[in-house]
Formats: structure tokens, sequence, C-alpha cells
């Protein structure tokens, strides 16, 4: 087998990233560590090629890279290895690097766990914290041991399971293939992946055939596919490379309706499904209904399926039994925000801060998405590792706004602010520079470990303020890495609908903070929510799909989202908008 050499800016950029974790766990200087760190940065976002640099000889133009980097570049295009990682990287046994994965654990602490007690792996480090080995650490105590044991508790939680987003494009990627299939029909994703789950724990697609065989056939031979689990004449599960879990299910077209229903679940939307047609003499499987006297009624669509049951159809993303079997007989659905509604993006960034792309460049990707306007929300100063902006900065960006605002009329770009809420709760700019923002975004990103009273303060501190319009990702939570921090919600939810500050749906795959059930919670108390792509590159505004996703898991209607209203409804909704 050939060996495959890392050419793309992203592979290369993995190189220096990895160098600079060893570097950091080895307790090397810091500003060689950060050396590394930045080179890894820009190269990662770096515009052109980095193979096409090298030829030309115009490696070192990118910011950050040095002779000294660009040798270690011009190296690994040319050999497909780096002398300086591989040494370092016998330094330092494998594991080492994958404790950098354990929520709330950075390079500094690694260095600890494998310095002073010689732990490799994230089992190791769960064996240690349960001995009590790690409170005892320089600077780390009993609480940051039993931070880390929830984290580890939290990744086996997880474990198998996969984010939404990177789930889908597999997904859609299969069902493209098995349309080539001329048996196939109706090819179509179902189970959490139709329900829009944050995550899901395997991809199940659906397809109606006269010949099922010959579907399942073409589908176990796809090349996607690594290992072939189960092969049977109308199902078959399989393993694709990434580890991903596929199950295809063929049945005949006049089961159809019955067959979705059922694989699209979820488990407890089915039972109580079941329950409901058990009331009515009738017995509900993925073949139709079966009558008392034993026949049987196939449905050839859902909504036979729940039209049987004098229900109304029920969209995918509210099949979790919340209610929605009541709703659908009472006919009180709601109509669901859909992507069509969307008319801009609440939280983006740009390379003022943390982004990789112009303001011209985000707003650009905006109109292409059919928006009327975008929100550019950098950092403010406080969050100094996303190099936040100081009152100065944001003034020339102000300026370079309202010249691109001239320039491409009638979209708007909106200048806002992603507002570092202090640990102190005292916001990051003065109200005296806030109020010149058309927006302004307030969140939390250091502190997170604060107690609940103390949280809950920074929240309603924040939305008190008069300025202050969103609450950006308001859990925190990260998906795999994270819980939420301890907030009292439902006091956040009272005072947001008192203050009239909106809350974000954060569209991140490894956000989507609020989820449904908070943001379902919020809308009830009258508050609006906001989505929001905190897109860091033009590409990045794509996520948005996801947030419409999780609020419309929070049954939420057009009038609950404020990405709803025309730029002139949004500036007389905002709390202190200038006009
Ligand atoms: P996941 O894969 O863990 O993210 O969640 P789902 O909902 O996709 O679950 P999965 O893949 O096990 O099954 C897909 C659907 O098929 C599920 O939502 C309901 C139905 N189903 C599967 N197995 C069973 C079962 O043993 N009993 C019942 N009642 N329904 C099942
Ligand atoms: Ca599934
Ligand atoms: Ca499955
Ligand atoms: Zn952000």
């Amino acid at each position: 087998m050939m060996e495959q050499r890392p050419t793309s800016n992203a592979e290369i950029a993995q190189f220096f990233s990895n160098i600079a974790e060893l570097l950091d766990i080895k307790g090397e200087e810091w500003y060689r560590v950060r050396a590394y760190r930045r080179a890894a940065e820009s190269i990662a976002h770096y515009p052109e090629e980095m193979i096409i640099l090298r030829e030309r000889g115009r490696l070192e133009e990118i910011p950050g890279v040095g002779k000294a980097i660009a040798g270690k570049i011009d190296e690994l295009l040319r050999t497909g290895r780096m002398e300086f990682y591989q040494r370092l990287q016998s330094e330092i046994p494998d594991g080492v690097l994958s404790l950098l994965g354990l929520p709330g654990v950075g390079p500094r602490t690694v260095s600890l766990l494998y310095n002073e007690l010689g732990l490799v792996s994230i089992p190791d480090v769960e064996l240690a914290a349960h001995q009590h080995k790690l409170r005892d650490l320089k600077g780390l105590g009993a609480k940051s041991e039993e931070r880390i044991l929830q984290g580890i508790q939290m990744l086996h939680r997880i474990s198998g399971r996969h984010l939404l987003a990177t789930a889908l494009p597999v997904a859609e990627e299969i069902v493209a293939a098995l349309k080539d299939c001329q048996a196939a029909q109706g090819v179509t994703p179902a189970g959490s992946l139709r329900r829009c789950a944050p995550t899901v724990g395997d991809i199940d697609i659906l397809a109606s055939s006269a010949r099922p065989q010959e579907v399942v056939d073409h589908f176990v031979s796809l090349p996607q596919v690594s290992e072939v689990s189960s092969h049977g004449d109308t199902k078959a599960t399989v393993y694709l490379d990434s580890g991903l879990q596929v199950d295809l299910l063929v049945l005949e077209e006049a089961h159809y309706g019955s067959l979705l229903q059922h694989f699209t679940g979820s488990k407890d939307h089915n039972a109580a499904l079941r329950g409901l047609a058990r009331q009515q003499g009738l017995s509900l499987s993925e073949y139709g209904f079966q009558h008392e006297d034993g026949s049987v009624t196939s449905c050839a669509t859902e909504e036979e399926v729940y039209g049987t049951l004098n229900l109304a159809w029920i969209p995918p993303e509210l099949r979790e039994a919340r209610g929605e079997l009541e709703a659908a007989r009472e006919g009180s659905l709601p109509q669901l925000i859909t992507a069509e509604d969307i008319k801009g993006d609440f939280h983006t960034h740009s390379v003022y801060s943390d982004g990789a792309d112009t303001i011209e460049e985000m707003a650009l990707a905006g109109m292409a998405r059919g928006y009327s306007y975008i929100v550019i929300t950098d950092h403010s100063q406080g969050l100094g590792v996303a190099g936040g902006l100081s009152a100065d900065d944001f003034a020339r960006q102000w300026a370079e706004i309202s010249a691109l605002n001239g320039r491409l009329a009638p979209f708007r770009i909106l200048s806002g602010v992603e507002l570092e809420i202090r640990t102190d709760g005292a916001l990051d700019l003065p109200d005296d520079v806030l109020v010149q923002f058309d927006v302004v975004v307030a969140s939390v990103h250091l502190g997170l470990s604060q107690d609940e009273d103390k949280m809950t303060g920074r929240f309603i501190v924040a939305m008190r303020n008069p300025h202050v319009d969103i609450i950006a990702h308001p859990t925190g939570r990260l998906l795999g890495q994270r819980e939420g921090v301890a907030v009292d919600f439902q006091a956040v939810v009272e005072e947001a609908a008192g203050t009239g500050t909106m809350l974000e749906v954060n569209a991140q795959p490894n956000r989507l903070d609020l989820d449904g059930d908070l943001a379902r919670k919020a809308i009830g108390a009258g508050v609006m929510l906001a989505l929001g792509s905190d897109a860091h590159h033009a590409e990045g505004l794509g996520v948005m799909r996801f947030g419409i996703a999780t609020a419309r898991g929070g049954w939420a209607e057009p009038a609950n989202v404020a990405n709803t209203l025309s730029c002139e409804e949004l500036m007389a909704t905002l709390k202190s908008g200038k006009a």
C-alpha cells in the first residue's frame, strides 16, 4: 500500500498544532509553543495551497511562518515526514495526546498527569482519579479531580454516537448512491437522523422495491463500506471506514408508509402510538395495522398511518413523546419554522477577531444564501485568546461596515459584538460603547465552573443591561466534551421574557445550544429565539440548518424566531435599536 502524503493545508497545519501540544506537554517555553500554534492557525486558514507556495518559494509570506517552519513544511511535502515531529513523538507515548480530549484538560494538566504520575491513556487517568491521586498534583485539587472524572464519564455516555453534522453528509451520499440502483424506490434516511437528533447512534436508511434483494446487494457493495456485519434478503448492516454503522431495510411499496413511520421512531413515540392503536382495537407494526380478525392494512404513506388513528401527520423532529400525539389529535401542532423563513444570521465572526474571512466575504456568503442581513459579532477584548476587540478596534470595524453597506445595499451588515460577560458578572465594554452597536450578543466563555447562583447572576446582570439583545449559547454545553454550566434556567427564561432579551439557538453542530427542550421552554415563557451560525468562516454559515432543526425540535414557529423578521422589523424589535 502506498503511504498517503499529507498535502492539504489542514493536514499540514495539524502537524504543527500537534507539535505545539507536544512541546507544551514537555514544558517548553511558552513563546515557542505559541509560535507553532500560530503557524498552525495561519496555515489552516491561508487562502493559497502550501504545495503551490512551496513551488514558488513563497512559504515565508504566510504570517507566523519563518525560515525554520518553512523548512519543515518543505520537508513534509518532499518526504511525507517531519524529522522534528517524529523525534518529539518518540519522546512522548502515543496515548498522552489523547488526554487533551478530556473535558477541561489542557496541555498543562496533561503535562502533570504524564510527568508526575506517568499516566498515558484515558483509562489510566480514570483509575488514578478514582484512587484520588490527582487531587495532590500542583494546581489541581479535589474539585478538578471530580471534574475530570465527570468528563470521562460523559465521554463514556456519548461514545459510539456521532454528531448529526458528521452523519448527515455521509447519509446523503449513501442515499444518492442507492438511488443509482434501478430496483430502488423511495430511498430515505430514517431513525434519529430523520428526527434531526443532535447525535445519532447509527444511520438508518429505508427503501421500497419490488426486488429488495437487488437493493440490498447494491448497498453492501458500495465503495464506502468497509465491513458487512449482516446481509439478508430485505435488510443489511454495514460499517463504513469512519466507524459509522449503517442499517438498510427494504420493503414493498405497499408497506412503505408503515415502514418509514416505524423506523423513524423514536421508540417512545412509537410506544405511545401503539398504545393509541390498541385503544382502537388495532395492533401497529412496521407492516401496518393488524385488525382483531387478523387482517392487516398496510399504509403506503405516513399520512395514512397517522390518519388511521385520527391524527394529523407529525413532523419527525417532534416525535419524542412530548405531547405531539395530543397536539396532532387536537389539530394544534405548530407550523414549524423552515429554512425559507430565515432572513439573516445573528452570530458571525470575521478576521477582526478569530474568524478566517473578511466582513465582506461573510456578507457575500450571506447574500448567496438569500439572506437580507447578517450580524457581525466579533469577540470583545475580555476574550484575549480569541483576539477580542477594544472599543477603538470596533470603531474601525464600524467604518468598514458602513462603507460596505453603501456598496452591498439593500443587503445589510449589522454591527454587533459577542460581548464577554466577565467572571465577576461585569460586562466587557461600557454602555456608551454598547449603545453604538446594532446588536449586542452577550455570552460566557470563562469561569464556566462557577456555582449556580453566580452563573445565574452573571446572566441576569447581562439581560438587565438595556443594550444586551441576545444571550448566546446560554448553557455552554459542548456535545461530547462538556455539560452545560450550572444555571437556574427557569430564572434565566423569566428574566429574558421580562427584559425582552432573546436567547440564542447556536447552530454549531457540537453546541446546538439552546437544545430543543430548552428552546421550547423559552418559547413557552414568551422569549424570542435568535438563531446564530457562530460561523468563523464564510462556508460556516451553512450550519444554520442544524440550528433550524433544533428550533423545530423546540416546536418553534416563525413568529418565535427573530431571524424571520425583516431588517426593519428587527431594528424595531431590538432593545435599544438605533433607528
Ligand atoms: P440512535 O440510532 O440511537 O440515534 O436512535 P434511533 O432512534 O435511530 O434508533 P435505532 O437506530 O435503534 O432504531 C431506529 C428506529 O426503529 C427507532 O427510533 C424505532 C425503531 N426501532 C428499532 N428497534 C426497535 C425496537 O426494538 N423496538 C421498537 N419499538 N422500535 C424499534
Ligand atoms: Ca439510528
Ligand atoms: Ca439502527
Ligand atoms: Zn461566537
